[in-house]
């Protein structure tokens, strides 16, 4: 949309008395002009100076703006709008402060590879650069470079279609990651003749392009396959992003090869799948000769392809990842295959035909009998009803939920909350689970339920610890101001890992302990969601069950044996002292 604005043409001569009515356009009307023309309905913000006049003019122009409480959850919201959608989420903020508020999550979603654009205000060049201390003056572009996959900054209103262009492409081509654009003040109120703005826009073409393999790396992925005798398939978020589930489905079913879901590529293919090798892990990832990795890194969520995780048989990985620098950077990689996922599954099932033989019988055979048996002891822990409840008590219930609503989103945070939780809860769809990433921080919660909730319009069930609830907590406002189907559950045992520290000198309270017996779902029914306190799982079925069928903003406080978990979780051995004494 442009504005009529009664101006005279900046290029009138002086002695021209007749103010001709002319059509012009704005800054503010260009960005927004130019998201639209990319199929970008939806910004994630908090208002402010400079851009609170943007805001209102973006929803006045039929986009849908969420605008946020603090900006790292906009930020959070707009990364996971990313990773679901394929398309960059948006982020919008004011200057300095709001800028680093939002910078966590952009540093976040360039960590998990995800695509989101942090847009932000800033003051003039002119005053930042001479630092004469304007209004939140800070020289943001300078600061957001290292943190983000590309940033830039765009000066004049002639210019914006390029600059939306070019974080859209730098969002999306290759490795996905975080952009940030800086847009200062001065730029929105700018003017231009609205028939040449049109026309300085960008409708960006192929965005992500397509990576075709080269053939000889084809054949050498196949060959090593074909040659395994323990052969096993790692899946990781890149696979979930990349969205070719049909064919990665194909390629795991036609080759017979057992396979193991990183967190968020839970569900790519039903956990009950009969090939998932996920309640043996550590034994296939002790056991396999050769591994091959779609859209995973060997980081430290792998145990960097090294050490007492890997056993001690020999093996060769194949990588497919669209990033080339991402082989070999922690083992060797006999067979690297670059391209994105979509088309190196797809060429490798060129190279599938019906005479593919399957894995060995023994393999699958180790591989069944060691599943069984942990599936046989996790239904009995599943099958307990201890008092207080504990994280498996109260998860039979979110796997059972989860069970009965396949379509429903998972967002989890936390530490043995998390831990569990990815254990225990099935998924059954792709992307459909969304968690603390590569980073493993807290604080993803309420943003990344939010986004969950606006870009699928699915229930969406939000598993969370105490302490990581509390980062993110205030936004239950904000869940209930657009009235989203959202259900939180807060694992309560009273502090960060337990509830059970104490200071061996007595006054303040050990670091890791919060007020005990707090009533978190109040904090919802002070906005006028649904609070229930359940301290047992019928009470939180029941809770969860009208929660889903009702689709109100909804808190259950789950009172959880604060006893119960261990400290970090799963990942003790790397807290300093665990890891100076097993050295
Ligand atoms: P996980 O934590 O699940 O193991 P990671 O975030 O470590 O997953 O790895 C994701 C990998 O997927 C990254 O190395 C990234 O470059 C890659 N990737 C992302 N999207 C694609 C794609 N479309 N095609 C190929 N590789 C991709
Ligand atoms: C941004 C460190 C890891 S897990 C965790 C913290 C503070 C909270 C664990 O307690 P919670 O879960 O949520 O009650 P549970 O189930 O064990 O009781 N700051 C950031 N990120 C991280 N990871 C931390 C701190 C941490």
């Amino acid at each position: 949309m442009s504005a009529v604005l009664n101006t005279p043409p900046a290029a009138a001569p002086a002695n021209d008395t007749v103010t001709q009515a002319r059509e012009l356009t704005d800054g503010f009307h260009l960005v927004i002009d130019a998201l639209k023309l990319n199929d970008i309905d939806t910004i994630f913000g908090l208002p402010g100076i400079p851009i609170t006049d943007f805001t209102r003019m973006a929803q006045a122009e039929g986009m849908r703006v969420i605008s946020f409480r603090h900006e790292q959850h906009a930020g959070n919201a707009a990364a996971a709008a990313g990773f679901l959608t394929r398309k960059p989420g948006i982020c919008l903020t004011v200057s300095a402060p709001g800028f680093l508020n939002g910078l966590t999550a952009l540093a976040n979603a360039t960590t998990n590879c995800f695509p989101m654009i942090l847009i932000s205000g800033s003051s003039e060049r002119e005053i930042v650069d001479l630092q004469q201390g304007d209004y939140e003056e800070m020289d943001q572009l300078a600061i957001a470079k290292p943190l983000c996959k590309a940033a830039f900054r765009v000066l004049h209103a002639q210019d914006i279609g390029v600059g939306i262009a070019r974080a859209i492409r730098s969002a999306l081509s290759g490795r996905p990651g975080g952009v940030y654009l800086d847009l200062p003040a001065k730029l929105f109120a700018q003017t231009m003749d609205a028939e040449a703005g049109k026309h300085s826009l960008i409708k960006v073409v192929d965005p992500a392009p397509r990576q075709i393999p080269a053939p000889d790396s084809v054949e050498r992925a196949l060959a090593l396959l074909k040659g395994a005798k323990r052969p096993l398939i790692l899946l990781g978020k890149g696979a979930a992003y990349a969205q070719a589930d049909a064919d990665i489905r194909a390629l795991i079913e036609k080759t017979g090869i057992p396979y193991l879901p990183m967190s968020m590529a839970k569900g790519l293919l039903p956990d009950t799948h009969a090939q998932s090798a996920a309640p043996a892990r550590s034994y296939v990832l002790a056991e396999a000769d050769v591994v091959m990795l779609v859209g995973a890194r060997l980081n430290w969520l792998l145990s960097h392809g090294k050490g007492k995780t890997w056993g001690a048989r020999p093996k060769q990985f194949i990588q497919i990842d669209i990033a080339p620098t991402e082989i070999d950077s922690n083992v060797a990689i006999a067979a690297p295959l670059i391209g994105d996922i979509g088309s190196c599954v797809s060429a490798l099932l060129g190279g599938i035909d019906s005479n593919w033989a399957r894995p060995p019988a023994d393999w699958l055979g180790a591989i069944a009998e060691r599943r069984d048996k942990n599936l046989s002891k996790m239904a009995a822990t599943l099958a307990q009803n201890p008092s207080p409840m504990n994280f498996h008590s109260a998860l039979n219930v979110v796997r059972e939920l989860v069970k009965k609503h396949p379509d429903a989103m998972l967002v989890n945070e936390g530490a043995n909350t998390l831990d569990f939780t990815r254990s225990i809860v099935d998924m059954y769809e792709p992307r459909k689970r969304l968690d603390v990433g590569t980073w493993g921080i807290m604080g993803i919660g309420m943003g990344f339920a939010v986004a969950a909730a606006v870009t699928t319009g699915k229930p969406v069930i939000a598993i969370e610890g105490d302490s990581a609830f509390g980062f993110s907590g205030m936004e239950v406002e904000t869940i209930c101001r657009y009235n989203l189907p959202i259900c939180i559950v807060v694992f309560n045992n009273n502090g960060v890992y337990k509830g059970t520290d104490v200071n061996p000198r007595g006054g303040d309270v050990a670091p890791t302990v919060f007020v005990k017996n707090a009533r978190y779902d109040l904090m919802m029914q002070a906005f006028g969601g649904v609070g229930v306190h359940a301290t047992t799982p019928a009470e939180l079925k029941a809770a969860m069950d009208e929660a889903i069928a009702s689709g109100k903003p909804t808190l259950i406080n789950a009172v959880i044996d604060e006893t119960a978990g261990t400290e970090s979780g799963r990942i003790t051995s790397l807290n300093p002292q665990s890891a100076a004494t097993k050295k």
